[in-house]
């Protein structure tokens, strides 16, 4: 036993003067004390040989002494790893390019929308939003739309099977609706936001779509502040040789109202097949508000005019991207969502 003791107490000075300088040295100490027919192992086998009355102590004995070389062993490659950042001495090149985060790219729609709206806030208006699902208040009656208008047509809109009060909401004025029952004018806001009427899916309809919407209720508004509102969003949006044409339309919620077209895009005016040769392309709709709609809300007609328009984001990008099929926008088709890496 006494031989045992001497043995141990020999191998743990030698391991305590073990010097390692590099990766190498640090294995033959692991190889030489730790491994699999190492010195330790050595050592543990002469358990055997110990007396059963001696057993527990030696145990406890040769235990120490191998976490003293798993100590040392550890101690050693930690000392390397410090030595190699102080010196800087990596294998590890710093001047490497990183490695990229695949980043998706916005939907064009989400282009298109948010330089609607940075262009609209240009001119003091507001963003507001509201619920996709809605009241038919809210949607219709509100709005001056009458008992039997085709738009509230089962044909039209989703009305919800249980309750058919509610229903999906066909256009975003119905924001505009529950803006004008909280606030006061000066009212002057955009609505953008999802939309859906009941359509057959074809390259020119869906059943859901996208409107920016803007109200704008104050003393004095007139049309000519809502042309020239209208006006700066063209130019904005399509640039400054881009000319403006309203034609009279109808709505039921403004009198009068309005049909607005822009100088094709295309061909700037001279005819070509988007414009069908007529030069001009409609963008949207826009009227002064119906008296009827601002007193529904207990606003004085007499004292209180306000303009309000319609567009479509899938319109305005389809003109800015000439994108001709409406089922491209939802389909997720990462060939066409790609192609507006960068765009804006
Ligand atoms: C259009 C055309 C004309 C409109 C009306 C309102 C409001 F606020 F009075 F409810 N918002 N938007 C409007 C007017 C929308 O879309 C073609």
């Amino acid at each position: 036993m006494e031989q045992l003791l001497q043995q141990i107490e020999e191998v743990k000075q030698e391991m305590a003067a073990f010097e390692a300088t590099n990766n190498e040295q640090a294995e033959a100490f692991r190889i030489k004390f730790l491994g699999t027919k190492g010195v330790v192992k050595g050592i543990m086998g002469e358990m055997m040989q110990v007396p059963v009355d001696q057993k527990k102590e030696f145990g406890q004995l040769l235990n120490s002494f191998k976490t003293f070389a798993e100590e040392r062993y550890e101690a050693l490659k930690n000392g390397l790893q410090s030595a190699e950042e102080q010196s800087g001495a990596t294998d590890f090149d710093w001047t490497l390019p990183g490695d990229a985060t695949p980043v998706g790219t916005r939907h064009p729609l989400s282009l298109v929308r948010n330089q609607m709206v940075s262009i609209f806030k240009k001119l003091g208006f507001a963003v507001a939003e509201g619920p996709e699902i809605e009241d038919d208040w809210h949607n219709f009656t509100a709005l001056n739309l009458p008992e039997h208008h085709p738009a509230r047509d089962m044909q039209d809109t989703f009305y919800l099977h249980k309750n058919p009060d509610f229903l999906l909401r066909t256009h975003t004025s119905s924001v505009q609706a529950r803006v004008l029952e909280k606030q006061k004018p000066p009212v002057r806001i955009i609505c953008p936001g999802r939309v859906y009427r009941n359509e057959t899916i074809s390259a020119r309809a869906h059943c859901f779509f996208h409107q920016v919407e803007g109200l704008y209720v104050d003393e004095h508004v007139s049309f000519a502040d809502l042309k020239q509102t209208l006006y700066f969003f063209v130019q904005e949006m399509f640039g400054k040789e881009a000319k403006i044409r309203f034609r009279p339309s109808y709505f039921p919620f403004t009198e009068p109202s309005a049909e607005m077209d822009i100088s094709c895009t295309v061909c700037g005016g001279s005819g070509c097949s988007l414009c069908k040769h007529t030069g001009w392309v409609e963008i949207l709709g826009c009227g002064m508000v119906h008296p009827k709609m601002l007193e529904n809300f207990n606003i004085d007609s007499n004292k209180f005019t306000g303009f309000a328009f319609g567009m479509g984001v899938e319109r305005i990008c389809q003109l800015k991207y000439r994108i001709n099929d409406l089922r491209l926008y939802s389909q997720n088709d990462i060939r066409f969502l790609r192609q507006f890496t960068g765009a804006l």
